[in-house]
């Protein structure tokens, strides 16, 4: 008789069990309606997205530094353990016979699940399914369970002869539960699988495929200076970053899947007529291919959040020329899909910098990571200020009208991009063994983006500030590789210093800052060892 689950007599395992596995068969059902219902996701990502959007800047900070680009990982699972929390503590109520108050609390969370979903930009019915279904179906479950306890209890005088492990006594047998849990484990576990099958037919990676770019017009150099505009040393990243290497940086806890046939962009605002534009209307405009070098602001000095890539994409100035702009419209604020949204000077805009709705990234369609199908591209400002990925909307307004996502979370408004340089080579750490000629190698990037770079100097050992030779560039919109070959270096450790000159010849600042609220500043210094 030990052998039998007491759930009244405070079986807390069983309930705790019970709970488990009601959550999970909700969210896996969930799971499944989300696979089939375009536009629907799993209650788990609106939720984590409300959880991004609200959290205050220091705690993302600390979530970044922690967890790295792993942190919408973690901060999925954190949902998923709290929801499995929360669910065996009313699969504990459940069971001892506090039913109501069990399902009152579920019908709180899919509530939850459901305010989350209305509270993003674009919420649908479609996407408020998973979670009322979800809910309804883990409720259900849970009152299942609860039923089956009671009979049991109630059954429990007349069933004393039965099998010794069914219901002999109150509570649920041990045997039945264990079949019971795992039944609807298994379908929890098949419905997850289904539906996140299914829901692949929502990816536009296939899609994608399909885009046949139109050529672009004239050539992709402008105002080239000499090549190689890559040196080729090794540990030096490449001047031009692989699409599959390019750092990804974003708000979206899911991917958004943006159909090209779906997509629309409208300009409207202080402009004298709206434009509405799709996809193939985009197509049909003048196409340009830039290298530029995007930037993220939070990136720390000698840290890896900047690339440069090849653009292929429309102009930006003509098209708010054709849509005659306000010249009082001081700002261009642009949105994406996923609500996400930012705002930049009009002048930067305007300015006949190559300011761009890119649709191509290094001769492909831009990656869905990376924006697809539309996203722009302003050379010279960090992309929080500039870079919107899936972006569906350019509103003209006054600068002290609108505060872009992350003005009001603390950063400046303004996003100019610093002058910075980087020491790639050598690794911090890491030792160096000098060439045959006896020559270590001391390579990097800098930039300056729509300024240029000038000159890059280092200093060796706190020793004088010396000139590095410099690698060609098309444009002032690209960084631009630097190396100095040291001679004659001592075996031993040693440190290396660098910083450079923007185009107009003004030295980056000394003064090491952090990034926020403007982007970080101050010389990247790596230490390192020459071999014998
Ligand atoms: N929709 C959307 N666009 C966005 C962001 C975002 O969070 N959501 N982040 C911006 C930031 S902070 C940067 S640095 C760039 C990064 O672009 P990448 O991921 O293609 O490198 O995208 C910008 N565009
Ligand atoms: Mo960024």
């Amino acid at each position: 008789m030990g052998e039998r689950l007491y759930a009244r007599a405070g079986t807390i395992g069983a309930g705790a069990i019970v709970g488990v596995v009601s959550t999970a068969v909700g969210l896996g059902v969930a799971e499944l309606v989300a696979g089939l219902v375009r536009g629907a996701s799993s209650p788990v990502v609106p939720v984590g997205q409300e959880v991004i959007d609200v959290v205050p800047p220091a705690v993302k900070d600390w979530a970044i530094a922690w967890f790295g680009t792993a942190d919408k990982a973690v901060l999925i699972i954190g949902t998923l353990l709290v929801l499995l929390g929360v669910g065996s503590l009313v699969g504990v109520m459940a069971m001892r016979d506090r039913l109501i108050t069990a399902l009152s609390i579920s019908a709180f969370i899919g509530f939850v699940g459901a305010a989350a979903v209305l509270a993003r930009p674009a919420p649908s019915f479609g996407a408020l399914l998973p979670p009322v279904v979800g809910t309804v179906v883990s409720s259900l479950s849970l009152w299942w369970f609860a039923r089956k306890s009671e009979r049991n209890v109630d059954a429990a005088p007349m069933v004393g002869e039965g099998e010794a492990d069914t219901s002999a006594g109150p509570g649920v047998g041990r045997r039945s539960l264990v079949r019971s849990v795992g039944a609807i484990g298994g379908v929890a576990a098949a419905t997850a699988v289904v539906g996140r099958l299914a829901g692949r037919r929502f990816a536009v990676a296939d899609e994608r495929a399909t885009v046949e770019l139109p050529t672009v017009d004239g050539d992709v150099a402008q105002n080239s200076s000499d090549g190689p505009w890559d040196f080729g040393i090794d540990g030096v990243e490449s001047w031009l970053v692989p699409t599959d290497d390019f750092y990804r940086i974003d708000t979206a806890l899911s991917v958004p899947q943006v159909p090209r046939d779906s997509w629309r962009l409208r300009v409207h605002g202080m402009v004298e007529r709206e434009l509405d534009l799709s996809f193939a209307d985009l197509l049909a405009r003048d196409q340009v291919e830039r290298h530029i070098t995007l930037s993220c602001v939070s990136n720390d000095v000698g840290g890896g959040l900047v690339g440069n890539a090849l653009w292929q994409g429309v102009l930006l100035a003509p098209l708010l020329e054709e849509a005659g702009l306000d010249p009082e419209a001081t700002q261009v604020v642009s949105r994406s899909i996923d609500g996400w949204n930012c705002g930049s000077p009009t002048s930067a805009i305007m300015d006949g910098r190559d300011a761009m709705l890119a649709i191509a990234m290094n001769g492909e369609p831009l990656p869905a990571e990376h924006g697809y199908p539309v996203r722009l591209v302003v050379p010279g400002l960090y992309g929080y200020v500039s870079a919107t990925k899936w972006v569906t909307e350019i509103e003209l307004t006054r600068w002290e009208d609108f505060d872009g996502y992350w003005i009001s979370r603390g950063w400046s408004k303004e996003g100019p991009v610093k002058t910075m340089a980087r020491i790639d080579r050598p690794r911090s750490g890491r030792s160096e063994s000098p060439s045959a000629d006896g020559v270590v190698d001391i390579a990097g990037l800098a930039w300056a983006v729509h300024r240029g770079v000038s000159r890059v100097e280092i200093s060796i050992d706190g020793g004088e500030w010396v000139d590095c030779e410099l690698a060609g560039v098309p444009s002032d919109d690209t960084w631009r590789q630097w190396r100095y070959r040291w001679a004659g270096a001592a075996a031993g450790t040693h440190d290396v210093r660098v910083r450079a000159y923007d185009g107009e010849g003004i030295v980056q600042p000394a003064e090491p800052r952090r990034p926020a609220p403007d982007g970080a500043q101050g010389y990247h210094r790596v230490e390192f060892a020459v071999e014998a």
